[in-house]
């Protein structure tokens, strides 16, 4: 099923129309509206006029978040202050957070891009859907819930946190959806578990996972743990928020529909800012094409990724892969760039681990070193008589030697570091509280 079949189905020579359409109306609006962008439009020497097509774009310069972090709060905001609906922020990590404005319009078009991701992960109006995203500045929590009623289903707006009350709405409400991040999904199947509870007697039959980035051995957890099939949400505030695309439930693993209608998609070198062609991985940018209140030319968002189009997918619109990492969040360690994802594709082949794991970033005199905590599941955990995970013991145990030089060959080989592996024991490493989790903990900042 589709939600707006004519946009999603829309031949691809009709979309560029309309996004040439958009763009010419967008740059034209801010050239007018933002004082911020004729200047950056003049400095860059671009006349509004000569943005005739989409093919154009390239010609446009790059908003960064410092342009919003300068122009903090309301510097980039395109309306006058009486038509702002709402205000919210992006997760930032310290000092003033990014602030991003909409008008009544520009949340009409975030309900109906959500509705349309949550279509496509299964659900369905009259379904009961969890919203455990993060109510809000953040964009999560609002963002689903509008656009989950938009769609004609009962929202239960829980919020993140309190893991236990989680369970028993599962239980008690006929709960049909969850969304929340994916390592929160991991926090209630691990729970789920603990209180012994029958996955196959809960209602839940999709989650919708987003907000950092997730690997398909998380989705294989998640859906082993809560009886779920899990897509996944991919957004920014910047932008929007959650629903710029979104993966469907039946062509899991092969991207996710970047709603193109509103949002722009380009592949640029990190380096460089050069455009890439389809397929290739760098950063990924994005035009809005509709918004009203703060619109943003060429955002650079800093998530590495690609973009393709998959012509045996349900819809024309492009597909963006799952995000490798963020630009910002790109290890070097001694020379080689390492994204925390690639250590978890690693894991994922070892069926005594499990997905809780985390980098440990230090410096040993000159040189880098990356340690990676990992906890071992509890079947082989119990199996070994839940004694503390000593070396002494891993070299005694066959099945673990084994396992402990196999992964380390594994990483060396895959990533070409050497990485000191710990194991752990089931519950050592902190859980998601709903929020983002930190999977790198880089303790060179403080030298
Ligand atoms: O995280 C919006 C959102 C809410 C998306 C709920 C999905 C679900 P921000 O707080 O502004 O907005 O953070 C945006 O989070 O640039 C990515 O680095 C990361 N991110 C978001 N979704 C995904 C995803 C929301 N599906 C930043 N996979 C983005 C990987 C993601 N990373």
């Amino acid at each position: 099923m589709l939600y707006q079949p004519e946009i999603e189905l829309m031949p691809r020579a009709q979309m560029r129309e309309l996004q040439s359409r958009r763009l010419r109306e967008q740059v034209d609006y801010l050239y007018k509206n933002v004082p911020f962008y004729k200047k950056k439009l003049k400095e860059a020497g671009v006349d509004p006029a000569a943005i005739k097509s989409i093919e154009d774009i390239h010609k446009l310069p790059f908003t960064k978040k410092t342009d919003l972090r300068d122009n903090y709060p309301f510097g980039l905001v395109a309306v006058p202050q009486t038509d702002i609906a709402r205000i919210h922020c992006s997760s930032g990590t310290t000092g003033k957070p990014t602030v991003v404005a909409y008008t009544k319009g520009d949340l009409d078009i975030f309900s109906e891009c959500i509705a349309r991701s949550l279509t496509a992960a299964g659900c369905r109006p009259g379904m009961v859907m969890q919203n455990a995203y993060g109510y809000g500045l953040f964009t999560g929590g609002l963002g689903l819930h509008y656009g989950a009623e938009r769609l004609g289903m009962a929202v239960v707006p829980v919020s993140g946190g309190m893991t236990e009350r989680q369970i028993m709405l599962l239980q008690d409400f006929g709960t049909d959806a969850i969304c929340c991040t994916p390592s929160y999904a991991l926090t209630i199947a691990e729970e789920l578990a603990r209180q012994g509870i029958d996955k196959s007697k809960l209602k839940l039959k999709y989650a919708v996972l987003g907000a950092e980035p997730w690997t398909e051995s998380i989705r294989a957890s998640v859906e082993a743990g809560l009886g779920v099939t899990a897509t996944n949400i991919y957004g920014l505030s910047e932008v929007m928020g959650p629903g710029v695309s979104q993966e469907d439930h039946e062509e899991k693993g092969t991207g996710s529909y970047i709603w193109e209608d509103h949002f722009f998609p380009e592949i640029v070198d990190k380096d460089t800012g050069e455009p890439l062609p389809e397929g290739q991985t760098g950063v990924l940018v994005f035009t809005t094409l509709t918004k009203k209140a703060m619109p943003v030319l060429r955002y650079w968002t800093n998530d590495i990724t690609s973009i393709y189009y998959d012509t045996t997918g349900k819809r024309t619109h492009v597909k963006m892969g799952q995000i490798i990492g963020r630009a910002d969040d790109m290890l070097i360690i001694r020379g080689v760039n390492l994204f925390h994802t690639q250590v978890e594709a690693v894991l994922q082949n070892f069926t005594e681990l499990t997905t809780n794991y985390q980098l440990l970033v230090k410096r040993d005199g000159k040189m880098d070193e990356v340690e990676v905590n990992v906890e071992l599941g509890t079947g082989l955990y119990n199996a070994l008589g839940r004694q503390p995970l000593t070396t002494d013991l891993i070299n005694s145990n066959d099945r673990l030697s084994a396992m402990y030089r196999s992964l380390q060959k594994k990483i060396k080989d895959n990533i070409g570091l050497t990485m000191k592996v710990h194991l752990m024991a089931p519950g050592e490493i902190p859980r998601s509280e709903g929020g983002k989790t930190n999977r790198i903990i880089d303790t060179r900042k403080k030298d």
